[in-house]
């Protein structure tokens, strides 16, 4: 059955801020709408945060400090949530890794991106909580890896790579915090018109 609503996935570099653009997007679909607008009912799938609650770590990765997902484990729980609901869709899945989920499951591919490094650095290194309740706080090896894959785009390649179809793939640079709203905004945008080129 086709989907009502498209899926998306926000990816990018930890700390490019793709937690807090998908919160602002599920506002946005819960904000009261003007009657020209649609319906879409956007669901946040942080998969750090189903990761950690689900305890889908395979191992610890001393030399990066990070968890280890297993990603067969993941891919099956987030096929079945995706799949609940009779696969309506509406799911924003914010991940660093975008390139595992199957093709025929997802829309659109939004890479962010934070182009100006001192502001990257700053935030990896800032010891604000993050949606997990860690500490970023990056150092060493950690930090340096996150930068330079920032630097190299190489989320935006990964995403490239995997979907071939370049309109399905859109970077989107989140440095100010005005482009937190304006990215929401626009993918919001995108949402209202993907609905309304799929009519039931
Ligand atoms: P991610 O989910 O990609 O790891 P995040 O949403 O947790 O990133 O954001 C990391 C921190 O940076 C958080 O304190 C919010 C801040 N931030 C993210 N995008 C920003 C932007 N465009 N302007 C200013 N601050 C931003």
């Amino acid at each position: 059955m086709p989907r009502k609503y498209p899926n998306i996935i926000l990816t990018g570099t930890p700390g490019v801020g793709k937690t807090t653009t998908a919160q602002q997007l599920v506002e946005l679909s819960k904000a009261s709408s003007t009657p020209s607008e649609l319906q879409i009912p956007l669901k946040h799938l942080s998969i750090n945060k189903i990761a950690k609650e689900q305890n889908f770590y395979d191992s610890y990765d001393e030399e990066l400090e990070t968890n280890v997902v297993d990603e067969d484990k993941l891919l099956d729980h987030v096929e079945e949530l995706i799949l609940d609901g009779e696969g309506e869709g509406g799911y924003v899945i914010d991940w660093h890794v975008c390139d595992i989920f199957p093709e025929r499951w997802i829309d659109l591919v939004v890479v962010l991106r934070c182009e100006d490094t001192q502001v990257f650095y700053e935030r990896l290194t800032s010891d604000k909580k993050t949606e997990t309740g860690e500490t970023r706080g990056y150092e060493g090896k950690k930090l340096q890896e996150n930068i330079d894959a920032e630097i190299f785009g190489v989320v935006a390649d990964e995403a490239k790579e995997g979907w071939p179809n370049e309109g399905q793939v859109v970077e989107l640079q989140s440095v100010q915090a005005e482009q937190i709203e304006d990215n929401a905004d626009r993918i919001w945008a995108w949402c209202q018109q993907w609905v309304q080129d799929h009519p039931d």
